[in-house]
């Protein structure tokens, strides 16, 4: 499809970009996964040395089928580069991550990135956020009701995510669940949502990445790859 051949294309270009000896940190989901296959191709055939670190369970799996050499953050201090997709990039390129509830291993990694480069399709790109994807928060499961019950008195619209090929709720890497919360109109301020979100009890962290990308790659579906940078 136009969207799958966008996204390769903005995976492709960030494998490009990786130099040796790169610590790099290996996103999650559909727009990572070419990339990590990317890198993959890189490491193979041109003996590119890197290492990286894995966000999640599915990026760890793909990365080692690619052959891509894995750390941990025990081995590393600080990650040269890190990719990953996003939900939802505002012109402040704020982020809502975390469809693939891998967001908590994410923002750890991204964090500790001197670059941290989302690779989208323009379908991703918003003026406001909150306006296309929910926010997703990884709660305890015992303070599920009460996360819930709270979001609803914000004004926020929460569901528990519940499995497709599992019956009950997801279960994350960490064996967490996953609220998703809508903010009908959007989220006024970001920031202050963060906060509030971050210091709920019970919550282990939230979609929301504020001023942690450094660069955004919007793919196109002819393979042009538009960089934007902070
Ligand atoms: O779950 C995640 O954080 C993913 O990176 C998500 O935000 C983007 O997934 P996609 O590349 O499959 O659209």
């Amino acid at each position: 499809s136009a969207a799958d051949r966008a996204k390769k294309a903005a995976g492709e270009k960030v494998a490009a970009m990786v130099e040796p000896g790169m610590r790099l940190g290996l996103g999650t989901g559909s727009t990572a996964a070419w990339a990590i296959r990317a890198l993959g191709r890189r490491v193979r055939e041109e003996g590119l040395r890197v290492v990286g670190v894995p966000t999640s369970y599915a990026a760890e799996q793909l990365a080692r089928a690619e052959g891509i050499p894995l750390v941990t953050l025990a081995d590393v201090e600080a990650l040269d580069l890190a990719f990953d997709g996003a939900d939802e990039v505002s012109p402040e390129l704020n982020l809502i991550k975390g469809r693939g509830a891998a967001h908590t291993r994410e923002k750890v990694v991204a964090s500790l990135a001197r670059r941290f480069v989302v690779l989208v399709d323009e379908s991703k790109l918003v003026d406001r956020l909150g306006t296309r994807w929910p926010v997703p928060i990884e709660v305890l499961p015992m303070a599920a009701e009460p996360v819930l019950r709270q979001l609803r008195r914000m004004g926020a619209e929460p569901v528990l995510r519940m499995g497709k090929c599992k019956d009950g709720p997801v279960v994350t890497d960490q064996g967490f669940w996953v609220i998703d919360a809508r903010f009908p109109g959007g989220i006024d301020d970001p920031h202050a949502l963060a906060v509030t979100l971050s210091t709920m009890p019970g919550v282990l962290d939230h979609g929301l990445f504020l001023g942690l990308a450094t660069d955004v790659l919007v793919g196109q579906a002819d393979g042009q790859v538009r960089h934007i940078r902070r």
